[in-house]
């Protein structure tokens, strides 16, 4: 099994500043951990990063038949990326969206993430272990029919 993990516009920028927001942790330190559950769970990983919406595009596009699930921290672009949208549903890998802070106690304009629909779900609020809990949904996602929930 192969996860595909994508990380929006200023997330390499964690742990660099506003910690009191999202944390001390840097990118680099967020996958080390993921990289380590993942090998005992015997999951092939690859975690990338971008500030272009077009590149985070062509990442999803370019993950049929190779990823058998994304997981997403879409960043700023979750509540305005029409794009991203359209991608994840045009591949139809199933996608689990995720988020550091918890997007629905924010700000009004972060409570609407425009990719929700087209994900199998969403997990946010968990700081850095959010990614880890995507993780564990990511090895259970392929045996769950999107229809029966
Ligand atoms: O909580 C999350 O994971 C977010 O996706 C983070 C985004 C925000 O726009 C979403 O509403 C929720 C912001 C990522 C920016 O990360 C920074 C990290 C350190 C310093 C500045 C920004």
């Amino acid at each position: 099994m192969k996860i595909l993990y994508l990380n929006g516009p200023n997330l390499n920028l964690l742990g660099k500043r506003e910690p009191n927001v999202y944390g001390r942790a840097t990118l680099a330190d967020i996958e080390a951990k993921v990289r380590k559950r993942a090998a005992q769970l015997k999951v092939g990983i690859d975690f990338r990063q971008s500030n272009l919406e077009g590149e985070l595009v062509g990442w999803i596009q370019q993950a049929k038949g190779t990823f058998d699930v994304i997981v997403i921290n879409a960043a700023a672009y979750t509540h305005t990326s029409i794009a991203l949208r359209d991608a994840i549903a045009a591949v139809g890998i199933p996608t689990i969206e995720i988020h550091l802070s918890n997007i629905h106690a924010r700000e009004e304009f972060r409570h609407k993430s425009l990719i929700a629909p087209v994900c199998r779900g969403q997990i946010c609020g968990f700081g850095e272990k959010s990614y880890m809990l995507a993780l564990e949904a990511s090895v259970n996602v392929k045996a769950t029919n999107k229809k029966s929930i």
